[in-house]
């Protein structure tokens, strides 16, 4: 039952903001107390890594500060009204990453989530007692409880790399900006890993699934190779439905067109939209929505076998981004 949303960072959390925003109006204009439907959210852990000794997980906390509130809004990561006095000390002694910026009050989140993780909790676990405090409103789970980390294989030397080397992806999209030469993404433990408890039920059991305007080829691409992801795709009775984070032939914000560039798609809403493919023909999608500027790809996708339609999806705000949430419920055939 409910419905299951798979999301990268800032393009997943604010979507599911308005997905949120869109039920809890529906429940209020809606007579009786009703019941809420659960929403589960399978993050990427990707981008995850370990810096000084401390569990950075970009994207779930992303996604925890956006939906608990607590969000640098401006940003989209991190924590509203941060300082920076401790990354300015680990910066000081030579140590971390100094191009990559941990607030004091986020690594609060990464020092009690390094303690549960060394005293022997999954990543599952930890993240649910994180989520504790910040009360997200969805079920928050970790695409896996295995270290399952993108990489970006070098095209050229660039600093103290040679070419060939694999790097970590937050090293080449924050430090080098998505802008040095590379060939490939390779995620790192992936022969090792199993979908996190709770994955592959909460997508085939699910009554609808929605692909939000995430990143494709780091964020939903790399939740789509954990093992069973795929066939619970293929196997579950829900509708799948995506959201296409290209308007126009451009990004909206970050650098993904580089990331696509690099898999050798073209970035535009019928690029990422064919990239997912129809269900029909062993691809991930029933429906796509693209922007109202896309209207002139609908035809082609149709063709492939993917129910599309144009509808405004700039996330300007909650209000617009729950406009684009029930629109994808629909597309889904649910009702709330
Ligand atoms: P990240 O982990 O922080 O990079 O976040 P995600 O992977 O969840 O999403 C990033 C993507 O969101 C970007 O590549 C954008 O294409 C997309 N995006 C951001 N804002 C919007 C928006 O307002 N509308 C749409 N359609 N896509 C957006
Ligand atoms: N993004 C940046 O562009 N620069 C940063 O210094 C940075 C730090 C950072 C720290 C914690 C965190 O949870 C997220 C952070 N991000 C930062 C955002 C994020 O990791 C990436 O932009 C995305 O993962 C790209 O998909
Ligand atoms: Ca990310």
């Amino acid at each position: 039952t409910g419905i299951t949303v798979l999301a990268g960072g800032v393009g997943g959390a604010r979507f599911i903001r308005g997905l949120l925003g869109y039920l809890a109006e529906e429940q209020r204009s809606t007579d009786g107390p009703g019941s809420t439907v659960p929403v589960t959210v399978i993050a990427n852990t990707g981008d995850d890594m370990w810096l000084t000794g401390l569990r950075i997980c970009p994207d779930l906390d992303t996604i925890m500060y956006t939906l608990g509130g607590g969000v640098a809004e401006d940003q989209g990561w991190g924590r509203a009204d941060e300082t920076r006095r401790t990354s300015g000390e680990i910066a000081a002694y030579g140590a971390g990453w100094d191009w990559f910026t941990l607030g004091d009050l986020d690594l609060g989140t990464h020092i009690v989530r390094t303690d549960l993780l060394r005293s022997g909790r999954t990543l599952s676990e930890a993240t649910e007692i994180l989520a504790r405090r910040w009360q997200p409103g969805v079920r928050l789970l970790p695409m896996s409880d295995n270290a399952v980390e993108t990489n970006v294989r070098l095209a050229a030397d660039i600093d103290e790399h040679r070419a060939g080397d694999l790097i970590h992806f937050e090293e080449w999209w924050v430090r080098y900006r998505a802008a040095a030469p590379a060939t490939e993404f390779v995620q790192v433990g992936l022969e090792h890993a199993e979908a996190a408890p709770g994955v592959v039920e909460a997508i085939r059991d699910a009554e609808v699934v929605i692909i939000p305007p995430s990143n494709p080829v780091v964020s939903i691409g790399t939740i789509l190779a954990i093992p069973g992801v795929r066939d619970a795709l293929r196997d579950t009775d829900a509708r799948v439905v995506g959201v296409s984070p290209i308007i126009g032939g451009r990004v909206v914000r970050g650098m993904a067109d580089r990331c696509l560039d690099i898999v050798g798609v073209e970035s535009t809403a019928l690029g990422v939209g064919l990239l997912y493919g129809s269900r029909s023909v062993g691809g991930i999608l029933d429906g796509w929505l693209v922007d109202e500027t896309d209207a002139g790809v609908v035809a082609d996708l149709q063709a492939a076998g993917i129910r599309a339609s144009a509808h405004p999806l700039w996330m300007h705000d909650v209000p617009t981004t729950a406009a684009i949430a029930a629109t994808a419920l629909q597309t889904a055939g649910f009702r709330a």
